[in-house]
């Protein structure tokens, strides 16, 4: 038993109320007994009854202010009529002390303060306090826990695109918590939108033509945009801080019907492949 600290007892049911003649407590073995007979309260019946013995109730039984640690509490029942006295043995531990809050959040391979996934039901791993319960929460709704074994592992329910603030918690087995560790998700299903402008689909390009138009991509950033003829070389598109684009085509060496290939990916690897038919003209 772990307490925080305050001990419940129900008698049992055997025990009538009516026929308890003596209840006493101790922390400091079979000498030191006090009594609490006083504190047995009669349940809806009256046939029943508990007691509570409170923090304060234990320094009293102690007899000095009870610290960290684990106790055999000792209860000293004796019954009416025939004066019958047991002695029951209850072990607790005393536990005021809250967990070290849990490290090494990360999400699957990627330790980081943030991080991006296309996985909109994630895995979350990282350290705790062995048999702490690890708590994630999101804008108050519980994400799920887990029993630490040092380490941890929760996947979370559906979560939404964007920003996600998780707050992750340690709590001992006596319900002190941790403070809290925010831990930040950018969850991003969304491809880059790609917009292009220049060249149109089945017209003739020539040397000095432009590839022109816009990307915008949503959440964890654009990671590579390119553009290639048919199973040519990708050769990078640079991009304004808006996302416009505007450069000249590289039509070193081709001519005829080709294929005009832009690929955008972001970060978590969404893709969009826009496929241009093209015409390259060549000569005056
Ligand atoms: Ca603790
Ligand atoms: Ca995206």
């Amino acid at each position: 038993m772990t307490i925080s600290p305050k001990i419940r007892r129900s008698l049992d049911k055997s025990c009538l109320l009516d026929s308890v003649a003596l209840l006493e407590a101790s922390l400091n073995g079979e000498d030191g007994f006090v009594d609490i007979l006083p504190l047995i309260q009669p349940d809806d019946s009256f046939v029943n009854g508990s007691f509570v013995l409170s923090a304060e109730k234990l320094d009293e039984i102690y007899g000095d202010t009870l610290i960290d640690g684990s106790y055999t509490l000792l209860i000293k029942l004796s019954y009416n009529p025939d004066a019958e006295t047991e002695i029951i043995p209850f072990n607790f531990t005393i536990d005021r002390q809250a967990p070290p809050s849990p490290t090494q959040i990360a999400l699957g391979d990627l330790p980081s303060t943030v991080a991006y996934t296309s996985d909109t039901t994630p895995t979350i791993t990282g350290k705790a306090e062995v048999t702490t319960q690890v708590t994630l929460e999101l804008g108050g709704e519980s994400l799920g826990g887990t029993l630490s074994e040092g380490v941890w592992q929760v996947t979370t329910p559906t979560l939404a695109d964007g920003a996600q603030q998780i707050i992750v918690r340690a709590i001992d087995a006596a319900g002190n918590v941790s403070d809290p560790i925010n831990f930040e998700i950018q969850v991003d299903t969304l491809a880059p939108v790609l917009n292009v402008n220049s060249p149109v689909a089945n017209t003739t390009i020539s040397a000095g033509s432009r590839l022109q138009g816009q990307i915008v991509e949503n959440n964890s950033g654009l990671d590579s945009f390119t553009y290639k003829f048919d199973d040519g070389n990708e050769i990078p598109i640079d991009i304004a801080a808006d996302g416009t684009f505007d450069i000249v085509l590289d039509l070193t060496g081709l001519s005829g019907d080709r294929q005009l290939t832009l690929t955008a990916q972001d970060f978590v690897g969404n893709q969009t492949v826009e496929i241009i038919p093209v015409t390259i003209r060549t000569g005056q």
